[in-house]
C-alpha cells in the first residue's frame, strides 16, 4: 500500500513539474490530440526517471545503462504519411524539466529501420529535446525498397526533413515555444542524411554534425563490390584474415614516423606510400608473407575504384592503417550485404542479382540513373543556401574507416572549397580527420570526442572550432588523448611531455 502511494505521488510529482515548467505549452499526454500534417501521434505519454525500457536489439549492457540514467521526459511517437505508401515513424522525447531550448535530431545506420533509441537518450541526458526515425520501414536490410518507389525516397531524404518539421511542432506545442536552436547529429547513413540536410533543406537545422558521410552512396557500393571483385572472385586474390595483423605492422613499420612522431598512428596516411612487393614470400605461404596475387591484391585496395574503360576515379580506397579492420568489406566470401542490397533491390530489382555478373561501368551508369538525384549530395554548390543564412556544418572521419573511404570526407570537404571558395568554407565548414579511428568509432587511435559542444559555440557564440580533444580507452579506462586538427591541419607533438596528452600537441599545417 505504502508503496502504491509513493509512486502515485511520484508519478503526480512528475506530472506537475511538466505543466508547472511548460506553462504555456501542454502537457504530455495531451499532445495525443495534437493536428499534425500528414501525421498521426499514436502516443504521448510520460516516462518517470529511468524507466525507458529499449525494445529487444538495441538493448546491450552500454545502451541499458544509459536507458537507466535518464531523466523523466515525455516520450511522443507519431507515423507520418507523405505518399499513400509511406509508414515513417518517428519519436521526439522531451525532457519533462530542464529543457536546454534546443532540438538534437539523431541519425541512422545502414538500411535503417529502427529508430536510433541510444543516440536519443545521449541527446536527451545532455537536456535536449530530440527526434529520430525508422526511415519509414521496419524491415533489415534493402529489401523494403523492392517494388516500393515512395518507401525509397523515405529513406532518401524525406523521413529526415517530415521528422524534422514534425518534431519542431510537437516541441513548440508541449513546450510553448520552437526550439531555439536546431541540429542534426549523424554519422554513416546518418552522415549522409546529414548533407542532404544541409544541401536539399538548408531551413531545417541551425548547425548540422555528418560522420563519415556514406555519400555518393552509387559510387560508395559500387566500390565495395568492386572491393570484393577484387579479392573474392578468385580464391587465388583473397587476402586471408591471417594476414592482417603481418600487413598492419609492416604499413606502421613503413609510415608511422612519417609524421614525426613513433606513436602507432599514421597522422597523414595519404603521404605514406606502403608497397607490399616488400611483403613478398620468399618460400612457402604462411601468415607472415603474401603471394603475388596477394600483392596485386593490396595493391589494388589501397588504391581507388576506377573505371575499366576510362580510368576515371568512381570512388578513393582503404587508406594504409586500416589492415586490422579489412574484414568488413573484403572476409569473404561474399561483398558486403549492405551494398548488394542497392543493386539488388534498387537498381535491377532483383533479389537474385548475382555480384559476380557486376560490371563497374555499365551498372554504376544504371545505379546514378535511378538513384544518384534520391540518395546522393553531391553538388558541393548547394551548400550555399545553408551556409547565406548562418548554418554551420561539421565533418569528420576516421582515417581508418574501414566501411567507407575516408577520403570520401577530404573529397566533398575540397568539392564544397573549391565550389564555394575558402572564405565560405572559412567561415561555415570544418572537417576533422581522425588519425586510426575507425567507421564513426573505434579502432587503435582516439576515437571518443564531442563534436556538439564545439559545434553549439559556432552557432551561437561565433566561434569557430580550432581543435577538439578526443581520447582513447582500453577496458574504459582513458590512456591517450589527442587533439583532432581542421583540416588539412594535423597534430604535432610539441616535443615536450607524454605523448598520450594532448596538452603537449598542436594543431598545423602538416
Ligand atoms: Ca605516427
Amino acid at each position: 500500500m505504502k508503496i502504491v502511494t509513493a509512486a502515485l505521488f511520484a508519478s503526480a510529482i512528475a506530472l506537475g513539474m511538466a505543466r508547472d515548467v511548460h506553462a504555456a505549452g501542454s502537457s504530455c499526454d495531451s499532445l495525443l490530440k495534437l493536428n499534425l500534417e500528414n501525421a498521426t501521434v499514436t502516443r504521448a505519454d510520460l516516462v518517470a526517471a529511468g524507466a525507458f525500457r529499449a525494445p529487444a536489439g538495441s538493448a546491450n549492457a552500454q545502451n541499458a545503462a544509459r536507458f537507466a540514467a535518464l531523466p523523466a521526459f515525455c516520450r511522443v511517437a507519431a507515423t507520418l504519411k507523405p505518399s499513400a505508401d509511406s509508414d515513417i515513424k518517428i519519436e521526439i522525447w522531451l525532457p519533462a524539466s530542464g529543457w536546454n531550448g534546443k532540438l538534437e535530431a539523431v541519425g541512422n545506420g545502414g538500411w535503417a529501420g529502427t529508430i536510433g533509441y541510444p543516440a536519443m537518450a545521449q541527446a536527451l541526458a545532455r537536456g535536449y529535446a530530440t527526434t529520430s526515425t525508422d526511415t519509414g520501414h521496419s524491415t533489415p536490410g534493402g529489401s523494403f525498397a523492392f517494388g516500393h518507389p515512395e518507401k525509397l525516397i523515405d529513406y532518401a531524404y524525406r523521413s529526415e526533413h517530415e521528422m524534422t518539421v514534425n518534431a519542431k511542432a510537437v516541441v513548440n506545442a508541449f513546450y510553448g515555444s520552437a526550439p531555439a536552436r536546431s541540429y542534426f547529429n549523424g554519422c554513416s547513413t546518418g552522415g549522409r542524411q546529414a548533407l542532404i540536410e544541409a544541401t536539399r533543406f538548408p531551413d531545417d537545422f541551425d548547425g548540422i554534425i555528418a560522420g563519415a558521410a556514406a555519400n555518393p552512396k552509387t559510387h560508395l557500393d559500387t566500390w565495395r563490390i568492386w572491393m570484393g571483385l577484387q579479392t573474392l572472385k578468385d580464391p587465388e586474390t583473397r587476402i586471408p584474415k591471417e594476414k592482417y595483423p603481418a600487413i598492419h605492422q609492416t604499413v606502421l613499420a613503413a609510415c608511422d614516423a612519417l609524421d614525426g612522431l613513433k606513436d602507432g598512428l599514421i597522422s597523414d596516411p595519404t603521404s605514406c606510400h606502403f608497397d607490399p612487393q616488400v611483403m613478398a614470400c620468399k618460400q612457402g605461404d604462411d601468415a607472415s608473407c603474401l603471394t603475388p596475387k596477394q600483392v596485386q591484391s593490396v595493391k589494388t585496395i589501397l588504391g581507388p575504384a576506377k573505371s575499366p574503360t576510362t580510368g576515371e576515379v568512381i570512388f578513393p580506397g582503404y587508406q594504409p592503417g586500416t589492415e586490422l579492420a579489412w574484414g568488413l568489406l573484403i572476409g569473404g566470401p561474399e561483398p558486403y550485404e549492405t551494398a548488394l542490397d542497392q543493386f539488388r533491390y534498387m537498381v535491377f530489382d532483383d533479389p537474385k542479382w548475382d555480384w559476380r555478373t557486376f560490371d563497374v561501368d555499365r551498372d554504376l551508369a544504371k545505379a546514378d540513373q535511378k538513384l544518384k538525384g534520391l540518395l546522393t549530395a553531391i553538388d558541393p554548390k548547394t551548400a550555399s543556401a545553408f551556409f547565406t543564412r548562418g548554418g554551420k556544418l561539421l565533418t569528420y572521419q576516421g582515417w581508418s574507416d574501414q566501411d567507407i573511404s575516408p577520403l570520401a570526407s577530404v573529397n566533398f570537404y575540397k568539392a564544397v572549397t573549391s565550389a564555394l571558395g575558402d572564405s565560405t568554407v572559412s567561415s561555415s565548414m570544418r572537417l576533422f580527420m581522425v588519425p586510426g579511428m575507425g567507421h564513426c568509432g573505434g579502432g587503435e587511435g582516439p576515437n571518443t570526442f564531442d563534436m556538439m559542444v564545439p559545434l553549439e559555440h559556432w552557432v551561437e557564440k561565433g566561434q569557430a572550432p580550432m581543435r577538439v580533444d578526443a581520447s582513447h580507452s582500453t577496458n574504459g579506462k582513458i590512456d591517450r588523448t589527442r587533439p583532432l586538427c581542421p583540416y588539412p591541419q594535423v597534430a604535432r607533438y610539441t616535443s615536450t611531455g607524454s605523448i598520450d596528452a594532448a596538452e603537449n600537441f598542436v594543431c598545423r599545417l602538416p
